[in-house]
């Protein structure tokens, strides 16, 4: 036997029994300092650490939501991850109770022999599981069976959101993005507690939902995109999937049929929607005020009530967005006369109507909400409008501007937004005038001129997208871009095993190897 080959083998030999030995340090927990959003509290229990092993079993008084973590666990630890009808000593439980807070707040308990998530809802209960999701060991969110082991800091977690609204919205009419995609962006945005999502389905460059009575709006008007990549729409069995798809991760659909202007591939399907009686081409650039809908056609409100009314039988969810920004086409009185109709018309379908904040031009219904896009905290007539506001400043939260000039994709229209920025602000206080009890929550849309694949969205939402999300469910006294950052920084290791892929940007420091 060679020198070498003894060496190899003694080498063996203790690395054998240095990882068999009782003695060897346990891994230590993530801790609760990695959240994000940050809790309303979080007391860790010093020395206090729960294992799951292969032994661990899961009661739920949820299925949909118990379901969600079994199947998780199982992927990635491979341990059977039993359901089981009552709870079990030193298993998970998420149980239905009553916890301070609302609908949406959760107590997480964490102990040497157990896990118990307490909510009075199961969006309560959603919401503990995506923290407890955030104290396991990054290999818990891997597609494959990883070693283990895995621990958990013990200790108790309370939490409530500071908003009812937390907003991501996706572009799907500049570049249509097929179903799997937009369930891939709802579970990365579920992580962080985000309760809805906005598609903006129809603009000058493509419509995306089919309507049974307008069918070309989908199969002419949905043919195309920007730059002349390939159209796409959704047919209504694969919207009302994407809307069960989001219910069961807590998130809503708020659909978006832009109005009076962005309808270049509505007026192009029908020729009667323009008051010329003239069709214009399909339209792949990306200007914006050219187009508007004929308001003083009647044929056109028959329209508007086919469109709002089909839409609103597929979404159970309260709002329908109306758009209603940039309509420079349209006659100042002309635009405030059809926002005025259209709203009524979406509020005879029984729902509640969003409008982009140039709808304070026309006379937002008393429950219309204004979402705010401008980039001056100073504008009195949506602080003034009295109504409730959701706040998506473009220079803050809009995810589709550049982190800095060097950022390949997006735009810089409202200034680069690098994540110091988009975190940097409180949406309470933002708007000048706009008393806090008035801001419905904050929205972070992603506009897609620029964006044409998941890995495009990814690095656009990633990682401004959670700290806007912090902004939203976080008590403001929590706001601290130090500690921030580090939450923040321990999301990359997770991010790299979801094989989400995100910015790395030079204000955070990540651990190595994310
Ligand atoms: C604006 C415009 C959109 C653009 C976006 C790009 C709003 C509300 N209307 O925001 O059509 O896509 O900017 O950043």
């Amino acid at each position: 036997m060679s020198l070498r080959t003894v060496l190899v083998l003694v080498a063996a030999l203790v690395a054998t029994s240095v990882s068999a030995s009782p003695s060897a340090p346990a891994a230590a927990p993530l801790g609760f300092g990695g959240v994000v959003p940050v809790p309303v509290s979080a007391t860790p229990a010093a020395g206090v650490t729960y294992q799951i092993t292969s032994s661990t079993s899961l009661y739920t008084d949820v299925p949909a939501v118990g379901d969600q973590l079994a199947r998780q666990l199982r992927r990635s630890t491979g341990y059977p991850v039993p359901i089981v009808a009552a709870p079990a000593a030193g298993g998970i439980s998420l149980r239905l109770g009553s916890v301070s807070g609302g609908d949406e707040a959760y107590q997480l308990d964490v102990t040497a022999t157990g896990i118990t998530v307490l909510a009075n809802r199961a969006a309560g209960l959603f919401n503990g599981v995506q923290t407890l999701r955030q104290l396991l060991p990054y290999a818990a969110d891997s597609a494959t069976v990883q070693p283990g082991p895995w621990p958990v800091q013990g200790g108790r977690i309370t939490d409530a959101p500071r908003y009812a609204y937390r907003g991501a919205m996706l572009d799907v009419a500049r570049h249509f993005f097929p179903v799997a995609a937009v369930q891939r962006y709802i579970d990365q945005i579920a992580l962080y507690k985000i309760n809805y999502l906005h598609l903006h389905l129809s603009d000058d460059q493509g419509w995306r939902i089919v309507i049974d009575s307008r069918p070309r709006l989908a199969t002419y008007g949905g043919s195309t995109a920007v730059g002349g990549d390939p159209g796409g729409y959704y047919t209504k069995a694969q919207y009302q999937e994407l809307v069960a798809y989001a219910a069961a991760r807590n998130i809503t659909i708020v659909p978006e049929i832009d109005l009076p202007g962005h309808t270049n591939a509505a007026l192009a399907s029908y020729a009667e929607l323009n008051c010329n009686g003239v069709a214009p081409p399909l339209y792949t650039g990306t200007d914006v005020g050219f187009s508007t809908l004929c308001t003083s056609k009647e044929i056109t409100y028959t329209f508007i009530d086919q469109v709002l009314g089909e839409l609103a039988a597929i979404t159970p969810g309260p709002y329908l967005h109306l758009g209603g920004d940039e309509a420079s086409s349209t006659k100042p009185a002309d635009y405030a006369a059809f926002m005025n109709r259209a709203q009524a018309i979406a509020a005879a379908h029984g729902k509640t109507v969003i409008g982009w904040h140039d709808i304070v031009k026309a006379t937002p219904l008393p429950s219309t909400v204004v979402q705010y896009w401008g980039t001056t905290p100073k504008d009195s007539a949506v602080a003034g409008a009295g109504r409730k506001v959701i706040m998506s400043p473009a220079s803050r939260a809009y995810l589709d501007m550049k982190y800095n000039s060097r950022t390949q994709l997006g735009q810089d229209w409202a200034g680069l937004i690098e994540v110091k920025d988009a975190y940097g602000w409180n949406p309470g206080s933002y708007l000048t005038g706009l008393p806090s009890q008035q801001v419905l929550g904050v929205e972070a849309p992603l506009w897609t001129e620029t964006i044409r694949t998941s890995a495009d969205i990814e690095y656009m939402a990633f990682p401004r997208l959670p700290a806007l999300a912090e902004l939203a469910w976080s008590p403001y006294g929590k706001h601290d871009w130090t500690a921030f950052k580090k939450r923040l920084g321990a999301q990359g290791p997770r991010w790299r095993v979801m094989g989400v892929n995100y910015y790395h940007s030079g204000q955070i420091a990540w651990p190595a190897g994310s």
